[in-house]
């Protein structure tokens, strides 16, 4: 066991953690920034509820929200640093682990602060339904993240997450990575949304998606590459389509793509936002909002 306050040790323990042979690419990173971002985007900033601070996908009531689907092997992927370092607090752990991973496969250095809480039961958890719907197109994605404050710039910034993991039909429905390297923090994401060509399918169990077929795929009568590993098409989400269709997404996509360090520094400061959220601090940095209703007691 650390030390109280060593959070050198825990981020050494969350990049031993990510390795995970046999698990979709081989990583747990994709799946911990993906619990990192959910765990945040529930703030609404008008009721000044939901957020980080609280960790309430520990109860079922937001755990088992459909659109948290998968999110419990990312946190028990965890439980191991958890396990070793028993000072910290879920709603620290999973922050950290996002920006940890981001990191750790090539992506920016993101600014983060400990302190938050964890609720002592799920009175304060955030009410479902408050994570967007990716079936749905530009106006949801506004309703979604002007709610939590954000501004059209960051809303692209934030979504350039999808350079990293996949879609599973058995979470979401949707399936199969954006990016030919899903565990490699990049700007590929928007590139290839505005270079590619996708085409709308219906997959068997009726869900909507994007897909692009390479076409030297089609040589290949039995689908399998040479290595004798199936390939699947690349995949975008309706909510990543309309950030090509709408005017005024559009012009942050062709940035992004040109210029992969703006990406990162407009990355960097989106998601340091997102998971702050909802907390405030003095001058050392110490939250000073813990007992309100959005944050929790320490368990
Ligand atoms: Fe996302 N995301 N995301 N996303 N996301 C999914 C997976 C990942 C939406 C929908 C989905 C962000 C924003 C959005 C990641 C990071 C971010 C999936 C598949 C859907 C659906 C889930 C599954 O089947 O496992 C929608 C809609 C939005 C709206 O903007 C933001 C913001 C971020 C982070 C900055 C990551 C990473 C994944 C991959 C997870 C994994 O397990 O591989």
């Amino acid at each position: 066991m650390s030390s109280p306050g060593d959070y050198e040790a825990v981020r050494k323990d969350i990049a031993a953690q990510l390795k995970k042979p046999g698990y979709d690419d081989g990583s747990a990173g994709p799946v911990f920034v993906r619990l990192a971002w959910h765990s945040a985007g529930t703030y609404d900033l008008e009721t000044d509820t939901g957020g980080s601070n609280g960790a309430g996908m520990r109860y079922e009531a937001e755990g088992g929200d459909p659109a948290n689907a998968g999110l419990a092997h990312g946190r028990a992927f965890l439980e191991p640093v958890k396990e070793r370092h028993p000072w910290i607090t879920y709603a620290d752990l999973w922050t950290l682990a996002g920006v940890v991973a981001i990191k750790e496969m090539g992506g920016p250095e993101i600014p983060w602060q400990s302190g938050r809480t964890d609720l002592v039961d799920d009175s304060k958890v955030p009410p479902r339904g408050r994570l967007p719907d990716a079936a749905l197109g530009a106006q949801h994605l506004r309703d979604v993240f002007y709610r939590m404050g954000f501004t059209d710039q960051e809303i692209v910034a934030l979504a350039g997450g999808h350079n990293l993991g996949r879609c599973h039909a058995d979470r979401s429905g949707f399936q199969g990575p954006w990016v030919n390297n899903p565990t490699r923090f990049s700007n590929q994401f928007f590139r290839l949304l505005l270079n590619l060509e996708w085409k709308l399918v219906t997959l068997p169990h009726g869900v909507q998606q994007y897909i692009y077929e390479d076409p030297d795929m089609a040589d290949e009568a039995d689908g399998d590459d040479e290595d004798g590993e199936k390939e699947e098409p690349l995949m975008m989400l309706p909510t990543d389509i309309a950030l090509i269709t709408d005017p005024d997404f559009l012009p942050w996509v062709k940035r992004y793509a040109e210029d992969k360090d703006l990406f990162f520094d407009h990355f960097t400061k989106a998601f340091a936002k997102l998971i702050e959220l909802g907390i405030r601090r003095d001058e050392q940095g110490h939250i000073i909002n813990t007992d309100n209703k959005l944050g929790g007691y320490v368990s």
